[in-house]
């Protein structure tokens, strides 16, 4: 079948039987031993979550339904109209393999995309006189959740398990059906708030039927050469690159294993049986924090603050002791360092190579250079520092800077850009949570006086 939602169909029996024989055998086989450490360190090192797309080695970074990056660049279908076949694979394709475990057809990966084309023409009306209602100045991220929150007003699921005529086998049809009209809603969502910052709400661009997600993203930020509005005056060249971008990003932020706050929190409140919409609004919120997410756009600010102080974007001597600075004050270096992976995120080699892929757009831009070159410096200065367990770049150290290359200069739009990106990676695995019957998260807490007890 070319349809989502037929493949899994088919696909579920399986896997319920298979999380059923799992649970009855093998219930009581230990993962692992938690320690005070982890109960008072953020849970680090306590493997507790079940998750389906997506998997982290701390070397070897994130794999997609055990894929690298490379192997997604190689294998997930691109738009056809990708003019030489060298651009980067659909986020739908990306959405699908998460959610079956297979790579798609060209034709699946179409079908999927024109899908969500037609299901994201447009905003509920409620949503789009409330986007519009918003005071100035509030923060984009804080749009985003309001928005997507408002949104369960329309929820399939909220609105059958209020009636009470579904059964517990069904919930994951209805989960999935909101799942996909969120992800179709978010590139209309996001070009209201981007106008509600740069335009007083005017819009930017046109929604296109005819074209995939992210083309829709661009396009509802008038930063696409077909429309009349291209606000950056972007020629054809930089303009499909610029969409490129925004596929290889949203392609490869959607899920990073299921204990990041954003997806965890989005799990979380789904177990409750919230909606999707609230469900993701949730964890919205918690990639609205400055070490999650929000380090998007803390990055930039960061490199365009150390370029007006330093002399040149090479100076290595000058880099070095703008960090010691910085570090001497407890701040932290934004975009490095990472809770589980003990390397250079190879999300962010990703978006490096697209920079230097294209020396001639690039190689004169100082923020560009100053990225790359703090890439070699920020290690070294953190090793010695002696506290960060990774010192390397992350995600968040290279993508806002190529966004602001290109003229979204809006600081604290980018984690919106992140935002539509992970929302295919928790929603994939709200609608999985639900095929397979998962029950509500409730962990044991502990107090003081009980982790004392322990320690005797
Ligand atoms: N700069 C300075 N100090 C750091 C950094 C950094 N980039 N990263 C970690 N440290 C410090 C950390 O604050 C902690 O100090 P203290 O003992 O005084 O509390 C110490 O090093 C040990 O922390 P780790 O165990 O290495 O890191 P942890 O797992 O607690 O936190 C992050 C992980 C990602 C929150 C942390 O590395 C950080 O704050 N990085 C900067 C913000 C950032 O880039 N966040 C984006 C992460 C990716 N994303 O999108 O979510
Ligand atoms: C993410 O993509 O969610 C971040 O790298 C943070 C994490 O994995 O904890």
């Amino acid at each position: 079948s070319v349809g989502l939602k037929q493949v899994l169909q088919d696909l579920i029996p399986q896997r319920k039987h298979d999380i059923l024989e799992l649970k009855k055998n093998y219930g009581n086989v230990k993962i692992g031993d938690i320690t005070i450490g982890s109960v008072i360190g953020g849970m680090r090192g306590n493997t507790s979550m079940f998750w389906q797309g997506t998997s982290l080695d701390a070397y070897e970074g994130i794999k997609f339904q055990g894929k690298t990056i490379g192997d997604c660049q190689r294998l997930l279908p691109k738009s056809p109209k990708d003019s030489n076949g060298k651009g980067n694979f659909l986020p739908e394709s990306m959405l699908w393999l998460l959610m079956t475990g297979e790579v798609p057809s060209i034709e699946q990966a179409l079908h999927l995309s024109a899908e969500l084309a037609a299901r994201g023409r447009q905003l509920p009306d409620y949503t789009d006189k409330l986007m519009s209602n918003l005071p100035s100045g509030m923060h984009p991220m804080t749009q985003l959740a309001i928005g997507l929150a408002s949104m369960n007003k329309g929820s399939e699921f909220a609105r059958k398990y209020e009636k009470g005529d579904i059964g517990k086998n069904e919930y994951w049809e209805y989960v999935f059906d909101d799942a996909i009209n969120l992800i179709a809603a978010l590139p209309q969502l996001t070009g209201k708030i981007y106008s509600n910052i740069v335009a007083g709400g005017k819009p930017l661009g046109q929604f296109r039927e005819d074209c995939d997600w992210s083309y829709n993203i661009c396009s509802l930020l008038g930063m696409t050469s077909e429309d009349s509005c291209n606000r950056q005056n972007l020629d054809g060249k930089q303009s499909e690159d610029f969409v490129n971008l925004m596929r290889l990003y949203t392609g490869i932020h959607v899920d990073h294993e299921g204990g990041n706050v954003s997806a965890h929190t989005t799990h979380l409140v789904g177990s409750a049986l919230s909606d999707p919409y609230l469900s993701y609004s949730s964890g919205i919120m918690g990639l609205a924090g400055p070490l999650h997410g929000l380090a998007a756009q803390e990055v930039v600010r960061f490199l365009i603050e150390m370029n007006v102080m330093i002399s040149s974007p090479q100076s290595g001597r000058e880099i070095e002791q703008y960090l010691w600075n910085l570090l001497r004050c407890k701040r932290v270096i934004p975009g490095y360092g990472h809770a589980v992976l003990r390397k250079a995120d190879p999300r962010f080699i990703a978006m490096l190579d697209f920079a230097k892929a294209r020396p001639e757009e690039f190689a004169q831009d100082k923020n560009v250079i100053l990225m790359e070159k703090l890439s070699e410096i920020a290690p070294k200065v953190l090793k010695e520092h002696g506290k960060t367990k990774n010192p390397y770049p992350n995600v968040d150290s290279a993508s806002g800077i190529l966004f602001y290359h290109y003229g979204v200069t809006e600081l604290l739009f980018f984690t919106v850009i992140f935002g539509c990106s992970r929302s295919m990676g928790p929603l994939t695995q709200l609608v999985w949570d639900r095929a397979l019957g998962l029950p509500i998260e409730r962990p044991k807490s502990l107090d003081f006086k009980s982790l004392g007890a322990l320690c005797r």
